[in-house]
């Protein structure tokens, strides 16, 4: 288990956090869902792992039209996913396995079947008249402005009662919280209150930058392409991603709500935030606003490594402007989670290269300076799933089939047990089917092989937590062939050099003449291959020098 190693408040700081995503982790029930006995259950292969700290999407009342993304009751665990006594024994047993835990909250907008909405929407002089966001149409009937929604079509609703719009970034049942009225804020927080005291250590906030729209309602601009952008909102199917979204999120007031935010959290020890920041263009420099000056986020991911390209320029890019941009805030990067296409499907060429590909993305994203998150089911090197269209649950792959099939490729259940029905995740039918091929990839399979996936997941996390340099020492880049990533990682008195090959051909990188070279380090899974001088890579290869 990971020996502790830092400032207890200071956990977060390049901690290894593993995403589960309770629908498809582990059922106890038969019900084809799995539950918080399931995650109990699986806590020790978590923590074999040797992370930090885990994430649980959503796990609260919930119509569950965007599969808990839509709360209509933020203090209750939905009966699918059992009770808040459970929520307590899972927290308790993480907390005796050495495991932090961070849980979603999911606060832009709530379900329209929470009570909050049902209230709103009632009249337009209750008291919650003013908690969501709604505008009279134009005078010829349409919507106040061209906003979109992310998941389909405008981003306003039409409704008869009140004969007025009301606006959502999601789903028509994702009413949009009006965060400009103080009360929505301070109901908020008190939801957050709850689950502070019942000892979590921190929360994802899902869409933080999401929080405010301009209150002038004004229309958001025709995209201006940006050569220097590296992260995508949506797929290019959408038109969402036609505008740039200059009024309808990211404004300057959510910086004083973070704060508030932030103080809340203070009151407690050993809390910490990481929040999604989906803001094209804008990204780092929103998550720069965000987590700089130590009293708002502790840290932010965006969708910047989250899209297809697995190239040195590319993570160079991102890591370089994430520097630029960013001086003393703090990121956390991820290959996978659960709105995007596994990543070793958007990496690989060729099926046999599967688990390569996964060993190396894991030993880079182990390296690179930041937190990291991984998501379930990567330990295994699993592939995204090809579903057919009846097989869709996600409404925003129901919406844009074919040109776009959605995020339940990513959602399938975890394979556990070779030799079970449905490899051990339930006994009923589950609400996604298991592919065949990731039944072979299930963990009791995996933890038999030396050099399998799972193994090297555990190997390479044991690595980077052996070197407190990968935590939080400095990084920088070293010139080189463009298809070559060089690195140093420096801290206190070490100074280790890394070098990528993300290409398939062989490849050498000679260092500069000024490096002293030291011993080839070891890496897990990739040999030390220092000749000369010289480091001799093979395809999609690795090696690590001291300095
Ligand atoms: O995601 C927000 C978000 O930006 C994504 O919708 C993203 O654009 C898309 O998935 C890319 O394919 C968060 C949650 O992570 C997601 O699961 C929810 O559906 C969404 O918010 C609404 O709450």
């Amino acid at each position: 288990m990971a020996k502790p190693r830092k400032k207890a408040d200071d956990w977060w700081r390049g901690a290894v956090i593993y995403q589960v995503y309770p629908r498809s982790f582990q059922d106890t029930t038969g019900d084809g869902m799995g539950d918080l006995r399931g995650i109990t259950k699986r806590l020790g292969h978590i923590a074999s792992l040797g992370v930090d700290a885990i994430w649980l999407s959503p796990f609260f009342k919930s119509p569950m039209a965007d599969m808990g993304y839509d709360v209509s009751d933020y203090c209750d665990v939905d009966p699918m996913f059992g009770t808040l006594a459970d929520f307590d024994a899972m927290l308790a047993e993480a907390h005796r396995l050495g495991l932090k835990v961070i849980i979603d909250q999911v606060i832009s907008h709530t379900s329209d079947q929470h009570p909050w909405f049902v209230e709103s929407r009632s009249s337009r002089n209750n008291p919650k008249a003013d908690w969501y966001v709604w505008a009279d149409p134009k005078p010829d009937g349409t919507a106040p402005n061209n906003w979109l929604s992310i998941f389909g079509g405008p981003g306003w609703e039409w409704d008869g009662v009140r004969k007025q719009y009301y606006m959502h970034n999601f789903l028509i049942s994702q009413p949009d919280l009006n965060f400009h009225n103080p009360d929505v804020q301070e109901a908020l927080l008190k939801t957050v209150r709850f689950w502070l005291d019942r000892g979590v250590d921190g929360f994802r906030l899902d869409t933080v930058n999401f929080y405010f729209h301009d209150r002038k309602l004004r229309d958001n601009p025709p995209h201006e392409p940006d050569p220097e952008a590296v992260g995508l909102d949506a797929p290019d199917v959408n038109p969402y991603g036609m505008q740039t979204h200059r009024y309808d999120k990211t404004q300057p007031e959510n910086v004083a709500f973070l704060k508030r935010f932030r103080a809340l959290l203070d009151e407690y020890e050993g809390r910490a935030t990481v929040g999604e920041v989906g803001d094209g263009a804008r990204s780092l420099k929103t998550v720069a606003d965000y987590t700089s000056g130590g009293d708002k986020l502790h840290m932010c991911y965006t969708f910047d490594l989250l899209g297809p390209d697995f190239t040195a320029d590319h993570v160079r890019k991102c890591v370089q402007s994430f520097q630029r941009a960013v001086t003393d805030g703090w990121v956390c990067w991820a290959f996978s989670n659960h709105d995007v296409n596994r990543h070793v499907s958007r990496f690989i060429r060729a099926p046999e290269e599967r688990e390569r590909i996964a060993k190396l993305a894991i030993t880079l994203l182990s390296t690179l300076r930041g937190s990291i998150c991984l998501y379930q089911g990567e330990e295994l090197g699993l592939t995204e799933a090809d579903l057919a269209f009846e097989d869709l649950r996600d409404p925003y792959g129901i919406r844009f089939w074919p040109a776009f099939k959605g995020r339940d490729g990513c959602r399938t259940p975890m394979p556990w047990q070779h030799g079970e029905a449905h490899a051990g995740f339930s006994t009923g039918k589950p609400w996604l089917p298991v592919p065949q091929d990731h039944a072979r990839l299930a963990v009791d399979v995996q933890e038999k092989i030396a050099g399998s996936v799972f193994n090297h997941y555990r190997a390479t996390l044991a690595f980077r937590r052996e070197h407190e340099t990968l935590h939080d020492g400095d990084m920088s880049f070293l010139h080189s062939n463009h298809d070559i990533l060089a690195f140093t990682r420096e801290k206190g008195g070490e100074k280790l050099l890394f070098v990528f090959n993300l290409t398939h051909e062989k490849a050498e990188f000679v260092p500069a003449k000024s490096l002293k070279l030291g011993a080839p380090l070891s890496v897990p899974g990739f040999g030390a291959k220092l000749k000369d001088g010289t480091i001799e890579l093979d395809g999609l290869d690795m090696a690590c020098v001291r300095l």
